[in-house]
């Protein structure tokens, strides 16, 4: 057994590894990594988006999830059947709290608070389920006329060769509405990460692009990679409103199907979380020359930052005062909650595991705080999410783009127009802003920080024991684990019953909600039973 030395990182990666039989842990000892950032910010290389080793407890959830929980699900106006046995519809119904405002387009619109789904039966998988599909597609149109179906494709369809882009096609011509479909079964890639892809590729062929009329507005910009999980798109869009800044689409927090379908018109690209929906702003860049930034708005001095580079990019006077305006207007409240709770959050630590872009967002925030994140890593991201894009060349070889086809994008003829001269993007890059380009969690993060790519149940339960974290950063189905260990739990998926986080008000409500979680003594009083009654210690021992 290797001996424990809490402070060194090797050797507590080492005791990580050392219950694993050798093969396993020749695997997971590329994916933990202990970060070391070089002058050139370029970091260790970290193995990701690879295949989880079976009989290894995981957080990551399937291919389906990415593309129809994740990216579509939270589109109002688009009816998403699951075409599947009835369970894979039910848990991706909501349980992301994703929100919407039906009352924002004249229609009002809003099919989300709905679960459609084909309930596959026995006979279906052994007769197929192409008429059933059918049967689904024209009941939703009978029922809600909407303006667009989309079919999500979840595994048994992939098995038994349902043909569900064949049955999209046919109902597109006998309804007379957009009908498109996704091959997103469960099993395609190694993660979500698989569906984020899909969808991307499906929305980008079938509906962006289709309406070409531009719409009012100086400022016009897409808020890619933000599902307004909790309220965050939200509290963004009352940002942007007080800029005077136009969202034309957002990706894909409470959006329309008529947004996507115009979003092609916009001056810039905003990409929020990178690892879901960076190839549609690729797509976007290379068939109709919109370009893309990164940006955060997790974090007050995020969000102003992030605010700033749209200014910068569109560098005119009058919106750059407004920009200014606004965060001298909303940062003292930021700044005054942060003093407050700093006292008490003042070098706690926290681990954050989450999907592929919060697990580094949110370090902002805890910064912002005074807290320590002694370890990180992400359930699905790559390697540029985590090395950053810029020191990676070659960012497409991955797992993802050898199983799913890449579609060829190129030049649209007649509608390509790049929204940003050479010149001035040279310039600009000149002032510091990066075009197409994100730094990645590792670049950002303390040399001796341990960076885990997709973390087991088991290397959960040692970390805590190891360093007992003063809060832990997870989904639900860790919470109920790591709170067992006495450790609280935040989730930042779904972030509980709170948020918004984003933005300046989100920062003040995650302030409040830390300080009350990592200030709470409840766990204190909390006794197990081999506390109370050391013979059975041994019934308990978890090693
Ligand atoms: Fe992007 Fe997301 Fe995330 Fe994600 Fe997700 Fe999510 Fe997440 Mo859950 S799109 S990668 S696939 S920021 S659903 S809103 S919280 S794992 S870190
Ligand atoms: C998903 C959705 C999820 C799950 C969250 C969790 C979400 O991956 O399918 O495990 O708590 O954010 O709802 O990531």
């Amino acid at each position: 057994d290797v001996k424990l030395d809490s402070h060194d990182p090797e050797k507590v990666k080492a005791r990580l590894l050392s219950k694993y039989p050798p093969k396993v842990a020749r695997k997971r000892a590329k994916q933990i990594v202990v970060n070391r950032v070089d002058p050139d910010g370029k970091t260790p290389v970290i193995s990701s988006n690879v295949r989880t080793v079976p009989g290894l407890m995981g957080q990551r959830g399937c291919c389906y999830a990415g593309c129809k929980g994740v990216v579509l699900g939270p589109t109002r106006d688009i009816i998403n059947i699951t075409h599947g046995p009835i369970g894979c519809g039910y848990y991706s119904w909501l349980t992301r709290r994703n929100q919407t405002d039906p009352d924002c387009t004249a229609d009002g619109h809003n099919f989300m608070t709905y679960c459609f789904s084909t309930d596959m039966q026995d006979q279906e998988i052994i007769f197929g389920g192409e008429k059933k599909l059918k049967q689904a597609i024209q009941e939703a149109y009978d029922n809600f006329r909407p303006k667009a179906i989309a079919v999500f494709s979840t595994c048994p369809v992939g098995l038994i060769g349902d043909d569900v882009h064949a049955v999209c096609r046919e109902m597109k011509a006998k309804l007379g509405i957009n009908v498109f479909g996704f091959s997103c079964e469960g099993y395609k890639g190694v993660s979500q990460s698989a569906g984020h892809h899909i969808a991307n590729n499906g929305i980008f062929k079938h509906v962006v692009g289709l309406d070409d009329t531009i719409g009012e507005g100086k400022y016009r910009i897409n808020l890619l990679g933000e599902y307004n999980i909790g309220g965050d798109a939200f509290e963004i869009e009352r940002l942007f409103e007080r800029c005077g800044i136009t969202m034309v689409s957002s990706y894909s927090g409470n959006s329309s199907i008529d947004a996507f379908a115009n979003s092609h018109t916009a001056d810039l690209n905003l990409i929020m979380c990178h690892r879901s929906i960076n190839y549609v702003a690729e797509m976007m860049e290379t068939k109709f020359g919109v370009p893309w930034v990164k940006v955060n708005f997790i974090g007050g001095a995020a969000t102003a930052k992030s605010l700033r580079k749209i200014a910068q990019y569109f560098d005119e006077k009058e919106l750059t005062d407004r920009v200014e305006a606004v965060i001298a207007a909303e940062m003292p409240a930021v700044e005054a909650a942060c003093a407050d709770v700093r006292p008490r959050t003042e070098g706690k630590r926290a681990m954050l595991f989450v999907g592929g872009s919060r697990a580094h967002h949110y370090q902002e925030l805890f910064a912002e705080l005074g807290m320590r994140t002694l370890s990180a890593g992400y359930e699905f991201g790559h390697r540029d999410d985590y090395e950053g894009r810029r020191v990676l060349p070659d960012i497409k070889v991955d797992a993802d783009s050898r199983n799913i086809e890449e579609l060829a994008i190129t030049p649209d003829p007649e509608r390509f127009n790049p929204r940003i001269s050479d010149e001035k993007k040279a310039e600009l890059e000149a002032r510091g802003l990066q075009f197409g380009e994100y730094d990645g969690m590792m670049p950002e993060m303390p040399d001796g920080t341990m960076v885990i790519d997709d973390l087991s149940q088991y290397e959960t339960d040692q970390l805590i024991k190891i360093f007992k974290p003063d809060l832990f950063c997870a989904g639900i189905k860790e919470k109920y684990t790591v709170q067992k260990h006495g450790i609280p739990l935040k989730q930042l998926h779904s972030y509980d019953y709170g948020g918004p986080y984003a933005g300046f008000k989100g920062a003040v409500n995650f302030y409040h909600e830390i300080d009350r979680m990592v200030s709470s003594r409840v766990w204190q009083y909390m006794r197990a039973p081999w506390q109370e009654h050391p013979e059975l210690s041994a019934t308990y021992a978890w090693e």
